[in-house]
């Protein structure tokens, strides 16, 4: 390629970076009324920037060089700050970057070199050898007795019901069968694989008995039915001539947690239908029993609103030249996508099928640039003057309680929500509204007078309100993040996801709210997976080691009989897609993380043991191999 950026860290200190920029012509030709466009994920001082000026939105920035002309064979080099922590791995770096030149008219594409980092974490630690284990289950099952012998499956092996509430799980086992192990069942045959009614069990329940005679699942419920085939799966074992067998043993088993769920965000990047019910599949292997669909964020709507197109036709894409900016990625394209009503319903009865509810959210009121720039007339308000700046850096992302289209929005939303989402739960976001906002706006600090409120957060409050009582009106319960009990006014029972930190949650739970731990340190998938600068990721939370995620114990510091633990509903890991721009860069960062997240929601604490988990994973990793996961190697 032609040009080439290099970006380099000058100095560093605790909270503060300089960074040198250098911007090289390898062409025969002249530049000339030329632009740089990259994609960075902190905020440039703009101040700071020398030879020429930076306009950021989001983390699309624009250079404007003091040069008009760089000429062939030279560089261009300038230099700016950011207030950050030294940045520890190349994915710090820009992510884009293209140069636009002769007034918009021509776009180049540039190579982009790795930052050059000042200190870059330089090892890649070494997971201890595990010796293989026998039985290859993950989540580790909370009862099993092993017996001595091994029933083969064979042509004549059939499947067999025997409760109705089993049937879609026996679906899924046949599916999964035929995938995973190229067997498929014939309609007649003997009855060796026989889902049984056990009304003694609870929501989830199963036992699974292996012996001469075959398989035998029982529970009562269709969640225990998913469950077993789950764990029937995980252990055949298949030889050099591909019998397949299944060991002696009788598993009784339940889960640890009633809320096991797993977040996708979709807004960031964009994940084909394909690929989210890909996850599905794979969270029904894990006993995961909740899917959380982040669908809105300030970088895209991707759900269909049919009363109100706009937020699809136009929230749904970034580009230069559309509504959005480009953002993270995809500089030179039109970027973006949504579901439509009749794709989302596919995907509930596909989750449905495998034992997983699935929960929208609607992020509000911060998260809401895709929506208010799709809908100015209905969202924007003029007169606002408010000076903030979101943890994303946009100025312009918040939804104004003080307007009456916020109201019809929300009611519009609200409703096809409801009607298409079979959860009662609907997920309203409310995480991250910027301090600043609503401060300067007429009509804000009218609302403000006449509710008698003090601060801004009562506002927030004022709007979460309203969406509560709407989703109630409609059969539904308001879930948010932690800051939805911000101002005061919901009510408890608001469902609260702690993801800052652990003491959120306890603090919510003594107050009387239903809590489930997200906490970023121990369950945010985008987090790097080790100390070495090619681990893909962000680290504002922690870096989380596979380790490190087997060993999150919720609350650990509150005794195991504390009644406190009764509001822990169950924990929940999160993939943020800042950086999952691939099917195989969002493997990597699920994987094998997951499963030791699967562990911690299902595996009661005397039965987790690391050591254990490392050489069930061993084994483990042949099913994923046939699933073709691109997961991140345990062991080099
Ligand atoms: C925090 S967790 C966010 C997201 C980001 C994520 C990146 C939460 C409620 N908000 O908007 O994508 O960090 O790790």
């Amino acid at each position: 390629m032609s040009y080439r950026v290099e970006l380099a860290v000058l100095s560093e200190q605790k909270q503060f970076c300089r960074f040198g920029l250098t911007i090289h012509n390898l062409s025969d030709k002249d530049l000339t009324d030329w632009r740089l466009q990259f994609i960075i994920d902190r905020f440039i001082l703009p101040d700071s920037f020398t030879h020429g000026e930076v306009v950021q939105i989001g983390s699309f920035c624009t250079v404007q060089p003091d040069v008009d002309c760089l000429a062939a064979n030279q560089h261009y080099y300038c230099e700016f700050s950011i207030n950050t922590a030294p940045l520890r791995f190349y994915t710090d770096g820009f992510k884009d970057a293209l140069i636009v030149a002769d007034g918009g008219e021509n776009k180049y594409p540039v190579t982009l070199t790795p930052i050059a980092l000042a200190s870059p974490f330089r090892e890649r630690s070494e997971l201890a050898q595990a010796k293989p284990s026998e039985l290859a289950l993950i989540p580790k099952p909370n009862h099993i007795e092993v017996q001595d012998g091994y029933f083969s499956l064979t042509h004549s092996s059939q499947i067999t019901l025997q409760a109705s509430l089993a049937e879609k799980a026996a679906t899924w086992l046949q599916q999964e069968l035929t995938q995973l192990y190229d067997f498929t069942a014939p309609a007649i045959g003997q009855s060796d694989i026989v889902y049984r009614n056990n009304p003694t069990l609870d929501e989830g329940e199963y036992q699974l008995t292996v012996n001469s005679s075959g398989a035998r699942l029982e529970s009562g419920s269709r969640s225990g039915f998913v469950h077993a085939s789950a764990t029937l799966i995980q252990l055949i074992q298949v030889d050099e001539q591909h019998n397949l067998s299944i060991p002696y043993l009788k598993i009784i088993d339940r889960p640890r947690f009633k809320y096991r769920g797993m977040m996708l965000d979709c807004a960031r990047h964009f994940h084909s239908l394909e690929m989210v019910k890909r996850l599905i599949n794979q969270l029904a292997h894990y006993k995961f029993n909740t899917f959380h669909w982040h669908l809105t964020d300030d970088e895209g709507w991707r759900i269909e609103i049919k009363s109100l197109p706009e937020l699809t036709s136009i929230g749904a894409y970034r580009g230069t030249q559309t509504a959005l900016e480009p953002q993270y990625s995809h500089l030179a394209d039109v970027y973006g996508g949504y579901y439509s009503q009749e794709e989302i319903k596919e995907v509930i009865a596909y989750a449905e099928e495998r034992g997983i509810n699935v929960i929208p959210e609607i992020d509000i009121p911060g998260h809401c640039r895709a929506a208010i720039k799709s809908l100015p007339d209905l969202l924007a308000d003029p007169e606002d003057r408010s000076q903030y700046r979101s943890i994303q850096h946009y100025n312009d992302n918040v939804l104004s309680p003080a307007l009456p289209g916020t109201y019809l929005f929300l009611d519009k939303v609200l409703e096809e929500v409801a009607e298409l989402f079979p959860s009662t739960w609907v997920h309203i976001g409310a995480d991250e509204v910027p301090d600043g906002v609503w401060l300067e706006s007429p009509a804000c600090q009218a609302l403000m007078k006449q509710e008698g409120y003090q601060s801004a957060k009562e506002l927030q409050g004022h709007l979460l309100r309203y969406a509560e009582k709407k989703l109630r009106s409609l059969g539904k319960r308001m879930v948010g993040w932690e800051e939805a009990q911000h101002g005061d006014k919901v009510s408890k029972d608001t469902v609260i996801y702690s993801w800052l930190s652990e003491e959120a949650a306890l603090n919510c739970a003594k107050q009387g709210f239903d809590v489930i731990l997200q906490p970023g340190q121990s369950t945010y998938l985008d987090m790097t997976q080790d100390y070495s600068p090619e681990e893909p990721g962000v680290d504002w939370a922690a870096v989380i080691p596979l380790e490190n995620a087997y060993r999150y114990e919720p609350l650990a510091q509150v005794p195991e009989h504390d009644p406190i633990r009764k509001r822990i509903l169950g924990i929940q890991c999160a993939l943020w897609s800042e950086i999952v721009t691939t099917q195989s860069r969002m493997d990597y960062m699920i994987f094998p993380r997951l499963t030791a997240m699967a562990e911690a929601c299902w595996t009661e604490k005397p039965a987790r043991d690391w050591e254990d988990y490392l050489s069930r994973l061993k084994s483990h990793l042949a099913l994923l191999d046939k699933q073709e996961i691109e997961y991140r190697q345990p062991w080099k």
